[in-house]
């Protein structure tokens, strides 16, 4: 039965390059879902090789003196873009070591990019509203994705095998605010997890 369902497997498989997908559910302590907490996958523990492509844009508007959204996952070395979709002006700015950048944006200005350029959390702010916060996580990994308003991810496509998997938060209560993920594998079929995370309260950043 055993060699069966190999064989079958591997008829099934013939031909494309054996990967799963990788689906978490995070939670904080009382059981909400966390959105926004991004999960980081490692074939073999290793960042990749070459270009990362995400399918959606880079790119952090500044609407209603808030950042939309409030985070993004981007590839190192991507050039972001901070439209000012408001009638007012915005300073947009990071310190963030390796990522620091400012830009002074006038209402609808569509052309302003910054480059990302080293892995890590990147805080944003702007100097004229201090309630204005946000976040860009920056990726040496092609197997990345945030959580949605249900605190689910599904990351598509890792090679089967060996993965270190991760999940971050600017809030998250843990070194780096990140936390490694019992899931050691991905094979050719889905794995799912639901990881409970504690979280503090946002900094009070003024
Ligand atoms: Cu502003």
């Amino acid at each position: 039965m055993r060699h069966l369902a190999l064989l079958l497997m591997v008829a099934l498989w013939g031909g494309r390059a054996l990967a799963g997908d990788f689906s978490v559910t995070v939670r904080d302590a009382e059981g909400r879902p966390v959105p926004d907490a991004v999960v980081t996958v490692y074939p073999n523990g290793q960042p990749t090789k070459g270009p990362i492509k995400f399918p959606w844009p880079y790119r952090v508007a500044q609407q209603n003196i808030q950042f939309s959204p409030f985070m993004l996952v981007v590839p190192v070395g991507a050039e972001v873009a901070f439209p000012n979709l408001d009638k007012v002006r915005h300073h947009v700015y990071s310190f963030s070591p390796g990522n620091k950048f400012e830009i002074k944006l006038y209402g609808h200005e569509e052309n302003r990019t910054a480059r990302m350029n080293a892995a890590g959390a990147v805080a944003i702010g702007c100097n004229i509203h201090d309630q204005m916060v946000g976040f860009i996580k920056v990726v040496d990994t092609a197997y990345a994705g945030k959580t949605d308003t249900n605190g689910a991810v599904t990351i598509q496509d890792i090679p089967a095998g060996a993965v270190v998997a991760k999940v971050w938060h600017p809030y998250l209560r843990a070194l780096k605010n990140e936390k490694t993920l019992p899931t050691t594998s991905v094979g050719v079929g889905p794995v799912r997890e639901a990881v409970s995370v504690e979280l503090r309260a946002p900094a009070d950043h003024h």
